[in-house]
């Protein structure tokens, strides 16, 4: 465990190969249903370096106005795709959550550039439930502080296969992504990194 953070747990080859392939596909079926989308960071109108869809009930959106999440692709206007169900039962078998998730954000990493800074996921209604991420593809060097933007962080890499379930404290800490080790990995057609965050946005 590189890093002990009150209900942070790290697994990582949760997946084998084979499930890993199985989810890649799964998931470029799903995006060829609900597009990826190069989403802009509300004010600044900066694009973010890594493409984003969703699936479930809720997708997590952001543009000009703010972040929040919503029941449709903001591209096509259809409801996002459901949930798979290879999804819903690692959630159940990791999680051992009580209900569901209902959103489950697709982040694609490509190249050299793709990074994603140090945030608190705080746009849910709920932060009893943890969220469950899965890494496909390169390696990630991955981030993780306090609950504070000023506390102490460290990194470390995660590879293709990787589970990791942010519960307890873990859930309200800062984290984020330094960059991906492009070429680490063969899995993702063309290159890069697929991260799956399952999360629930409201009560259960
Ligand atoms: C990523 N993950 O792994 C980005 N958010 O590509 C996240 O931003 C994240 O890993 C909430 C909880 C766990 C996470
Ligand atoms: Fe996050």
């Amino acid at each position: 465990m590189p890093v002990a953070v009150d209900g942070f747990r790290h697994h990582p080859d949760h997946l084998d190969p084979a499930a890993q392939q199985a989810l890649v596909r799964t998931v470029l079926t799903l995006a060829g249903e609900a597009p990826f989308s190069r989403y802009v960071m509300p004010g600044s109108g900066r694009p973010f370096s890594i493409d984003m869809t969703n699936a479930g009930p809720l997708g997590w959106v952001a543009d000009r106005s703010g972040y929040r999440y919503a029941p449709a692709h903001p591209g096509t206007g259809r409801p996002w795709p459901p949930i798979p169900e290879a999804l819903l039962a690692l959630w159940r078998t990791l999680t051992g959550y009580r209900a569901d998730p209902e959103c489950c954000l697709i982040n694609l990493y490509h190249g050299a550039g793709a990074r994603l800074g140090l945030h608190r996921d705080e746009d849910e209604q709920t932060f009893d439930a943890p969220i469950l991420n899965l890494s496909l593809g390169d390696t990630a060097v991955f981030r993780l502080g306090g609950p504070r933007r000023g506390d102490p962080t460290r990194s470390f890499a995660v590879t293709s296969g990787t589970a990791m379930v942010f519960g307890g404290l873990s859930r309200v800490c800062y984290h984020g992504i330094d960059r991906i080790l492009p070429g680490s990995s063969r899995l993702v057609p063309g290159g890069g990194r697929i991260n799956l965050t399952l999360r629930r946005v409201t009560p259960a």
